[in-house]
């Protein structure tokens, strides 16, 4: 039988290339195939949008060729794995990054040049998948693309939204939200997997019975969904590897229902089945407060139960018991969004797979690895335990005992310290009695990351002191990092080709440290040309597109300074408008001659503000109000512009980060946990504008306090200042920029009244009134370098040359060698 089934094979073989051909001419056949007969075009009329889906599925191909390559690879080496649960992911476009990674961008365009089409128009065709919501999000997709290319065998795992972030529609001045149905065009990037489904149960009640004479607990659920796998491979840069992101959708379970049949109401059964659905349909747009919502908490359980079902099955694929188990899997918890996976592993091995409560505690303790991304206790995920206890009885019942062992092991460390013992509890009593996610993290994971060193020091000394107190072993930071293969050789290629021809090697796309090789030639004049020369058609491009996006014309010769990120009090885009209009103001009471010496800027903010977010639109609303009357303002003209571009995403940002000379990161000190925009400013040459807070500080270190204008008060500054509160007698400018929205300069005087509240009459939470001063200081620093175009351009390449330490793949590293205790595992050619 073996012989017969291996010549079967043979013959299947045989009838196969090994290797898809990558040829011009062979891309063509490809392409067109894909134009014929998947999308079903006539290859003698399409369009570009056909083109393009067209040629994606032809990459597909090419991915999945690798993709099954490494996967059994993977299988037949069986490494230790890292699997990385996330419930957001913000991916962005992948054509190109794809054919980037797969080493065939150049034959690509030139296949397609032949056909008479433009690879870039191509590519503009794509829709962005945005599963998420902002900076934790892009960190995850930056990962997996760090994972993938330094062969480490790693598993993404995450929900499939049908509606992504919202778009954001701004209609006079006010910001919109609509639905992002991403997936209504197709999505070739995604591989449906109808076999790979996992049930997924909630609800019901849990009783006691008797197995082999030993009591033990069932869950009889009351309702049941099937969780389907989408697999989206995820390409390493200059490797084969080619690894996994699997997304969950859910759909209705085919079991458990008979009884709704049989009432006789089949139409109404159908339509109660499909509700299903609704667990994965929509993502929550708000990434600063958490609800205690229920389909929230469904969704999280949904994600992770089929996620850990999937783990435990490929391990049982290779084992027979789970003494290997802590050897060949570690857990990656991304914030605590999934941490009931904790729970859920000790379900598993408890109730399913019948281990002692005791081996279950020992594997789990030594699986579990979390980050945690937040500075603000506000910040911490609750999980009210009478909903818990309604969703998930067993859960509920596992994290009691989990934290009654805790408890008591506790006491005989530190005593009956009732306030630290209650501080510490993972159960928290209470107006609402509720369940602390990021305790019971910590409890159970073997190592807790922050995400930068000054994020480590505020969760040692306040928002996990206790903890760290107790178990300072657990507790490490690892700088994030972005990947230089989005952000620099996909978003700015000619920067990218700049690069290489000065390091004389394309290494640095794997080995991003060569970069510092740049700074012998910072000085360098025929390097500055080229570079301003690289900036420059950036900025054309740039310019183009706020052109069409708002009919705005800005002029090139100005200072493009950029504030792009969630709206957020914490991230000061208020102190970046009244900064403008302070601008603005010396600009009006100027006669002709001083006009002459300003530098003139043109201002480009955007963002997304949550929903709920009552003042965050307010600012995006005062925003469009100051740019009206700024830009049509005749005694200003091309000294001051002012644009929020809508709709702020991964493809923007792809745009418009290489278009800025200048980028602001002006959050209140002690606020961002890291900050990621920033890195990727950097990678691209614009110069920051910068409080002391998150990844900054180390920044800093990187490239010197000379190289970029920092301004503010610092970490262990702000409780004083807080207390403190801003004079607005003494704090002149700040009162008058503040005044003159109060008084309806920019019109709206009514609606902008609370969010000057919150800068004005002693609240001021965010130090927007004590930073003023220090803040239009290094406004004026940075207009003065600006004049010093040598001088300018010898910082921007500096910057560049020491963005290497904030790439993702140092970090990924650090985590693979640090936390997860794996190695690598790469597939050969
Ligand atoms: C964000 C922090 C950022 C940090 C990213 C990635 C969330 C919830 N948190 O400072 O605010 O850079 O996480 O770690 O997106």
């Amino acid at each position: 039988a073996f012989g017969e089934r291996r010549a079967k094979a043979e013959r299947m073989f045989a009838l196969m290339d090994r290797f898809l051909k990558n040829d011009p001419i062979s891309l063509q056949k490809d392409i067109l195939n894909h134009v014929e007969y998947t999308v079903a075009r006539s290859r003698f009329s399409f369009d570009d949008f056909e083109a393009y889906q067209g040629l994606s599925h032809s990459v597909r191909d090419r991915l999945i060729e690798r993709w099954h390559d490494t996967q059994l690879y993977f299988k037949r080496k069986d490494p230790k794995r890292v699997y990385f649960l996330s419930l957001e992911y913000l991916m962005g476009r992948s054509l190109s990054n794809s054919v980037i990674n797969l080493g065939i961008r150049d034959e690509y365009a030139e296949a397609l040049s032949q056909l008479g089409f433009e690879f870039e128009v191509l590519a503009e065709q794509e829709g962005d998948a945005a599963l998420g919501n902002g900076g934790l999000a892009r960190l995850s997709a930056c990962q997996m693309d760090s994972l993938a290319t330094l062969d480490y065998p790693a598993w993404g795992y995450g929900l499939r939204y049908q509606y992504g972030l919202f778009r954001q529609l701004i209609l006079d001045g006010f910001q919109h939200e609509q639905p992002d149905y991403w997936l209504n065009f197709g999505n070739p990037w995604e591989i449906e997997r109808i076999h790979v489904t996992y049930p997924v149960k909630f609800y019901g009640t849990v009783e006691e019975e008797l197995l082999n004479g030993k009591k033990c607990k069932v869950w009889i659920p009351g309702e049941m969904v099937e969780a389907v796998a989408y697999d989206n491979p995820i390409p390493g840069y200059g490797t084969r590897n080619t690894i996994t992101l699997r997304l969950w959708a859910a759909k209705p379970s085919d079991q458990y229902d008979m009884e709704s049949y049989n009432t006789g109401d089949y139409i109404n059964a159908v339509v109660n089945r499909q509700k299903a659905e609704t667990i994965s349909s929509v993502l929550y747009p708000d990434d600063r407060s958490h609800q205690g919502k229920e389909l929230r908490l469904k969704q999280q359980y949904f994600f992770v139960s089929a996620s850990i079902q999937d783990i435990i099955r490929r391990f049982k694929d290779a084992h027979d018991n789970f003494d290997e188990f802590q050897e060949k899997v570690a857990l990656q918890l991304n914030d605590t969004h999934p941490s009931l996976a904790i729970s859920e592993v000790m379900r598993v091995l408890v109730d399913e797979e019948n281990l002692d409560w005791s081996r279950a505690w020992g594997i789990v303790c030594k699986i579990f690895s979390f980050t945690t991304h937040t500075v603000l206790a506000e910040g911490l995920e609750k999980i009210p335990v009478d909903l818990l206890g309604s969703l998930l009885p067993r859960h509920l019942e596992i994290i009691y005992d989990i934290n009654f062992n805790f408890v008591e092991e506790l006491k005989k460390r530190i005593g009956m310290d009732y306030n630290r013992l209650s501080r510490m509890s993972i159960v928290e009593d209470g107006a609402v009695k509720s369940i602390r996610s990021a305790n019971l993290s910590i409890v159970c994971s073997h190592t807790v990351n922050g995400v930068s060193r000054v994020h480590f020091e505020l969760l040692k000394t306040k928002l996990f002191k206790d903890f760290y107190e107790l178990w300072p072993e657990k507790f490490q930071y690892k700088t994030n990092g972005v990947t230089q293969r989005r952000w620099i050789v996909v978003s700015n290629p000619s920067l990218c080709g700049l690069i290489s021809k000065w390091l004389g090697t394309e290494a640095w796309i794997r080995n991003v440290d060569l970069l510092t090789g740049l700074r012998e030639y910072a000085a360098n004049a025929d390097l500055q040309q080229e570079w301003k020369m690289v900036r420059k058609v950036n900025k054309m491009r740039l310019a183009e597109y706020i052109e069409a996006m708002s009919g705005l014309k800005v002029c090139l010769d100005a200072m493009f300074d950029v504030q792009i990120k969630r709206i957020h009090e914490y991230k000061r885009q208020l102190l970046n408008i009244l900064g403008i209009i302070h601008r603005y103001d010396c600009i009006k009471s100027m006669n002709e001659s001083d006009r002459r010496k300003v530098v003139p800027r043109v201002c480009i903010t955007g963002g997304k503000a949550a929903p709920g977010y009552e003042i965050a639109k307010k600012i995006i609303k005062l925003c469009h109000a100051v740019a009206e009357k700024i830009n049509n303002d005749n005694d200003v003209g091309d000294l001051l512009k002012l644009v929020f571009i809508p709709d702020y995403n991964v493809s923007v940002a792809e745009l418009v980060i290489p278009g800025a000379d200048l980028s602001q990161h002006i959050s209140t000190a002690g606020h961002e946990a890291s900050g990621t925009g920033s890195m990727k400013f950097l990678m691209n040459g614009s110069l920051l504008l910068a409080t002391a807070d998150g990844s900054t500080v180390e920044i800093i270190e990187e490239i010197g306090a000379e190289n970029l204008f920092l301004f503010g008060a610092k970490v262990d500054e702000v409780p004083m200042l807080r207390e403190k509160g801003t004079d607005m007698r003494v704090n002149l400018q700040f009162a008058r920029v503040v005044r003159m929205i109060r008084d309806g300069y920019f019109g709206f005087q009514d609606y902008f009244e609370s969010l000057c509240d919150t800068v004005d009459g002693g609240s001021d939470f965010y130090l927007l009134g004590s930073d003023f001063g220090s803040y239009l200081e290094a406004q004026a620093a940075a207009d003065k370098a600006f004049v010093d175009q040598e001088k300018w351009t010898r910082m921007s390449i500096l910057s560049t040359a020491g963005s290497g330490r904030f790439s993702s793949d140092r970090t990924i590293q650090d985590y693979a060698e640090n936390t997860w205790g794996i190695e690598r595992c790469r597939c050969p050619f």
